[in-house]
Parts: C-alpha cells; sequence; structure tokens
C-alpha cells in the first residue's frame, strides 16, 4: 500500500494551540489487566477479569489478559516509549490482586515492587504518574464474597486505597479511587457483558453505590494520612440527546442523563441522587445507610471525564449511530468532538467542580501498514478534533487540567478482546513488537510545539 493516498496529517488552530497554559497536562492512559499480562506471576492473584474471560463466549475472539501486551516484562523498553513522546503524565492503573492477591490481609512484595519501578522509572524520566487504584480488575477472592454487591468490599477497597497511597502517595501526582464506576456497576451487573457478569438491575445499583461510597471514605482516609497525591476519581460521561423533540424521546434521554450522568455526579457534588432515576428505579433504588451521602460527597481535587462519543435515544430505544451522518469508529461509536465541548460546559455549568481532566479520549481505527509505517489518519484527525474541542472549552470559561489519549499501546479491549485496536503504537501480539502509529508521532509533534525547548 502505497502513502499517497492518505489525508495530510491534521493541524491545530493557533487558537487551540494558545488555549492550553503551561501547566495543562498532557498524558497517555492504560489499565493493568489491558497490557500487563503476567497474571499468575510473582505471586499475582486471580481477578474477575480471569475469571470472565475464561466464560465460553463473553470474549470477542476467545482471548483473556495472560499476555496481553506482556507489559509486566517489558516494562523498561515501554517507559523509554512513553518518554519518547514527550507527555508530561502516565495515567495507569494498579492491578489490586497484583499487590494484594486475596483483596485483604498480606500484600505482594512483588507486586508493589513491579509499581516501584514503574512510578520511579516515570518520575526518572521526568514524567509525572497518575495512578487509579480500581479499572475494573476486583481480585476474585471478594467476588466470591459477593464483590462490589457486598458492603463489606467498600472497607477492603478503603484498606487497600489506603496502603498503595502510604507506599506511593508522596511519589504520584494523583490518585484515581475508580475508573468508570457505570461500567462496573451497568455492564457488569445489569447488562452482565462485562465481568462478573451479573445480569440483575438492584444489584448494579447496589453495586455503583458502594463504588461511591468507597471513593469517599477512601478520600477521608487518604486525606487522614496526610496523602500529598491529587485525589478524584473519573467517570465515562456523554451527552445524551433526544432523537426528536417529541416528549417521549425527550422523557427517555432525561432518563439516560440521570442513569449515566447525573446518578454519578449528584452524590459527588450535591450529596443526593437524582429524584427521577430513584423513581424510576423503584425498588431497584439503592439501600443507603445514614452519613452514605455525605461521605461521597467528599470534595475531590479533580474530576476526570472519559469521553469517546455522545448517545441518541429515542422512545423506542438507542438510535444507531451510523443513521447521523459522522463517521463512526471500528467500534460503532459516533465521532463527535462537538459532544466533549458540550459535555464539559455542562459539568462546569451545572456543578461545583474541580479542575476537570479528560483521563481518556481515542478511538478504535484500521491501521494501514505501509512498510514499516503504521499509518491511522482517522485517529490522528480523531485525537486533534477533540483536543481542539477542549481548547474550545477552555476558552468558554471551563477549568481544564489536562488531556489524556487513550491508549498508549493496542491492547485488551474487553469483551472485545484484541481484535479493536485503541492504540497509538501498535502492538504485534505475536512478537510483542511496539511500532508508533502516526498519532503517536502527531501527538508527540503537536506536544513539542506545545512545549519549545523541552526535550522529548
Ligand atoms: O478500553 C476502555 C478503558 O478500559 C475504559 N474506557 C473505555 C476504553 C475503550 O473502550
Amino acid at each position: 500500500m502505497s502513502a499517497s493516498h492518505l489525508p495530510p496529517t491534521p493541524r491545530i488552530s493557533p487558537a487551540t494551540a494558545a488555549a492550553f497554559g503551561p501547566e495543562f497536562v498532557w498524558g497517555v492512559a492504560t489499565s493493568a489487566f489491558q497490557i500487563e499480562g503476567a497474571n499468575a506471576t510473582d505471586g499475582r492473584g486471580p481477578s474477575i477479569w480471569d475469571t470472565f474471560c475464561r466464560q465460553p463466549g463473553v470474549i470477542a475472539d476467545g482471548s483473556d489478559g495472560s499476555i496481553a501486551c506482556d507489559h509486566y516484562h517489558r516494562l523498561e523498553q515501554d517507559l523509554d516509549l512513553i518518554a519518547s513522546l514527550g507527555v508530561d503524565a502516565y495515567r495507569f492503573s494498579v492491578a489490586w490482586p497484583r499487590v494484594q492477591p486475596l483483596g485483604q490481609g498480606a500484600w505482594n512484595p512483588a507486586g508493589l515492587a513491579f509499581y516501584d519501578r514503574l512510578v520511579d522509572g516515570l518520575l526518572a524520566r521526568g514524567i509525572q504518574p497518575y495512578l487509579t487504584l480500581n479499572h475494573w480488575d476486583l481480585p476474585e477472592a471478594l467476588q466470591t464474597e459477593g464483590g462490589w454487591v457486598n458492603r463489606a468490599t467498600v472497607g477492603h477497597f478503603v484498606d487497600y486505597a489506603r496502603g498503595i497511597a502510604r507506599h506511593f502517595g508522596d511519589r504520584v501526582g494523583s490518585i484515581t479511587t475508580h475508573n468508570e464506576p457505570w461500567v462496573i456497576a451497568m455492564l457488569g451487573h445489569e447488562t452482565g457483558v462485562f465481568a462478573p457478569g451479573v445480569r440483575h438491575r438492584a444489584s448494579a445499583i447496589q453495586v455503583a453505590h458502594h463504588l461511591l461510597l468507597s471513593h469517599g471514605l477512601a478520600l477521608q482516609a487518604l486525606r487522614a494520612d496526610g496523602c500529598r497525591a491529587l485525589l478524584g476519581i473519573v467517570l465515562n460521561l456523554a451527552p445524551i440527546h433526544p432523537a426528536s423533540a417529541k416528549a417521549a424521546d425527550q422523557q427517555v434521554a432525561r432518563i439516560e442523563d440521570g442513569r449515566l450522568l447525573r446518578w454519578f455526579m449528584d452524590p459527588l457534588f450535591r450529596a443526593c441522587y437524582p429524584e427521577d432515576v430513584v423513581a424510576w428505579l423503584g425498588s431497584d433504588a439503592p439501600q443507603i445507610e445514614p452519613g452514605d451521602l455525605a461521605a461521597i460527597a467528599t470534595p475531590l481535587d479533580f474530576l476526570g471525564v472519559n469521553y469517546y462519543s455522545r448517545s441518541v435515544v429515542s422512545a423506542d430505544g438507542p438510535v444507531d449511530a451510523g443513521t447521523l451522518g459522522h463517521a463512526l469508529t471500528e467500534m460503532g461509536w459516533e465521532v463527535y468532538p462537538e459532544g466533549l465541548t458540550e459535555l464539559l460546559q455542562r459539568l462546569h455549568q451545572d456543578y461545583p467542580v474541580p479542575p476537570l481532566y479528560v483521563t481518556e479520549n481515542g478511538g478504535a481505527f484500521q491501521d494501514q501498514h505501509i512498510g514499516e509505517r503504521v499509518a491511522d489518519p482517522e485517529r490522528c484527525d480523531y485525537i486533534a478534533r477533540h483536543i481542539e474541542a477542549v481548547a474550545l472549552a477552555i476558552r468558554r470559561g471551563v477549568p481544564m487540567a489536562g488531556y489524556m489519549v487513550w491508549s498508549l499501546l493496542d491492547n485488551f479491549e474487553w469483551a472485545s478482546g484484541y481484535q479493536k485496536r485503541f492504540g497509538i503504537v501498535h502492538v504485534d501480539y505475536s512478537t510483542q513488537q511496539r511500532t508508533c502509529k502516526d498519532s503517536a508521532l502527531w501527538y508527540r509533534d503537536f506536544l513539542r510545539s506545545q512545549r519549545p525547548g523541552r526535550a522529548a
């Protein structure tokens, strides 16, 4: 294949380039289960995703996380790769079962040592570690006791958070409690398409409550311990648009917005759940104990927003993204950067938000292999347009603190297995060779233009 058919690489407008101050944090993101592999190595315990992957038919290509990108064994090389991009921060997650195999009790020194090497290796390269405590890989031992449905897991998470913060808190820039609690609750416990594969709405809503509660209590515990890292949570959010002006479509959009966004933002910032969603849930509403909501509303140092697309809904159900007139990613998600500006402005207007980070943004696209080169013009375009969308939000007054591309590497895309590639770095899974795609080189060059004088 030749390069002549490719569109030119995107150019960032001068207004956009000027919108980001010197403190703005540029980064790339990954999560433990999606890249580490080595899931039975050096004392790591099993996670719910190891168990889930063994169920026939749940992962599109029948794969699992046992090797993934073999990041556990290729750490130094991957750290050099991250440094070569010139990013300010690297967002990663700690695999709870690697450091505390049973989810409570004994810690695993070899697991902690791996993250010591990761954190120290980042710092040595001038990159801020942004640590996430829970990116979905709950220790299987806790699942056998009910997992996130069981209120006891809240206490285990707080203990885990405390142990990690005591060990790493003075070396990392930020600690995120949970990544995308909506996904853990709803995809893990309502539709069951993600681990642990439960299909029971009341359980899902209770899980969401326990995740939020554990988040708030962890923040309180870490602050009481004097943790110096910035503390926050990461939500997957999107504008939910009604398909038409019809009252029925508007009503569905309002409830869907309540289930995705207000169900998390209202308790975090107003210490209450949205009344319309509570009424809609009826007997599936969560069991809440006195003091829970006040704990959940413990002030945040930052809020992370993962943005990929919007949803358009009607009274007949979700509208097929393919009918909306915009390009789609390989996941079938509409490319809709306007939604990111809209979302960030709405968060700023409706809630007393702390500094906001876009903690994930990116897309799965088909790569084009041209000799040694891996061209991904659609991903370049996607990232550039979303950076423009963030700049517009900043110009409209939204307190933006950072932006992170999802993802550094092609990786295990959960129920899609390895078929969907989100990386700005291509991974050849047969050799584990990493190759920067055009998007990685574009991002590196963009960051250089943002940071004249800084060596990448
Ligand atoms: O790969 C995931 C990530 O783990 C969480 N946010 C969405 C990404 C793309 O689906």
